[in-house]
């Protein structure tokens, strides 16, 4: 019988995952639901031939280059793997895994409901109900933006982004992305989207922006001020992607002056910490980086990390193995 390969496992899973994880692997989990600290990490790395990290843990390359010799698969559990450097995993020989795929249609929900929460004041409605300052319904209160008929911009044309396409057709908007790369025609006609080769002529025609393309070198603040600046006032920004793909600070100053018409943000450029000022403002609806946190999706975000695991103790090669090239 051959000795099931050491697992490290750096957050509270769901049950069922945790509970299989034990069953095939030599499993160590994290029973507090709190993030390892950087020395934690250290520790884990040292010892797990696995490790099973979430976006809340920073693994980059001097974590990498501690790391002991027997550590050759970091299965991460989440689509994103901006928290891992990449580079110095292949320099050491380590593999990366991630779980695409299973969480899109949860994402591309969420992206729905802060682009509607934004532009119909969902967030403050409810906070204006709760404060018990409502005085009654009035024709020119609480107005928001149509959002049928207007132009989403969706900057990243993957799966999350086809998935927001197909929901906003739905809801009457027309389609319009920029991406590195043309998507396939087929999915173009599909989703009757119109693609703009510069970032910047689409930015300066759109009603309502949405990020969902990976934090990368070349993404980091792609919506730089510069950028923001191109938008027009009445525009709306969603973000389910990542914080660092917009500049923070720019952005805040702009909807506090009213330069862009409202933002809805699910993630930060320095989670948990979330600028102050954005905080005191009311076009902004915020939420805490849930756009994939459903129950179904992290067991299936599990079970993906399980198999990629399984494959590659097993000697294959396994199926989400993430290649810089690609991002
Ligand atoms: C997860 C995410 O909450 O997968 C991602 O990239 O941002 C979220 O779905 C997180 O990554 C879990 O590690």
């Amino acid at each position: 019988d051959k000795k099931k390969p050491l697992v490290v496992v750096t957050r509270k899973l769901p049950d069922v995952i945790e509970t299989r994880m034990m069953e095939l692997f030599d499993t160590r989990l994290n029973p507090d639901d709190l993030p390892l600290t950087a020395a934690q990490l250290q520790d884990a790395m040292a010892i797990a031939e696995v490790l099973v990290p979430t976006v809340t843990d920073r693994i980059d390359r001097a974590l990498i280059e501690a790391a002991g010799p027997q550590l050759r698969l970091i299965a991460s559990f989440g689509t994103g793997v901006d928290h891992i450097d990449l580079k110095a995993a292949r320099e050491r020989g380590i593999i990366v895994t991630n779980t695409p795929g299973v969480l899109t249609e949860d994402t591309a929900d969420m992206t729905m409901a802060l682009l509607l929460a934004t532009a119909r004041r969902v967030a403050e409605g409810e906070r204006l109900v709760r404060s018990g300052q409502w005085t009654g319904w009035g024709p020119t209160t609480m107005l928001g933006h149509r959002i049928s008929g207007k132009r989403l911009g969706i900057l990243g044309m993957g799966r999350i982004g086809s998935a927001l396409a197909r929901r906003a057709r739905a809801f009457g908007m027309s389609i319009h992305y920029h991406n590195r790369r043309r998507v396939h025609p087929e999915l173009e006609q599909e989703l009757e989207a119109t693609y703009w080769s510069s970032l910047d002529q689409m930015l300066a025609r759109m009603d309502i922006i949405s990020i969902n393309c990976p934090h990368t070198p070349a993404t980091y603040h792609l919506l730089s001020e510069r950028r923001l600046k191109l938008l027009r006032p009445h525009c709306y920004i969603v973000n389910t992607s990542r914080g660092e793909v917009i500049d923070e600070v720019a952005l805040t100053r702009m909807l506090s002056k009213g330069e862009i018409a409202g933002a809805g943000l699910d993630v930060f450029e320095h989670e948990p910490a979330v600028n102050p000022k954005l905080l005191r403002l009311d076009n902004v609806v915020l939420l805490p980086h849930m756009g994939s946190a459903t129950i179904e999706g992290r067991i299936d975000m599990g079970e993906k990390v399980v198999v990629n695991i399984k494959t590659f103790t097993d000697g294959h090669a396994p199926p989400d193995r993430v290649l810089e090239a690609l991002l």
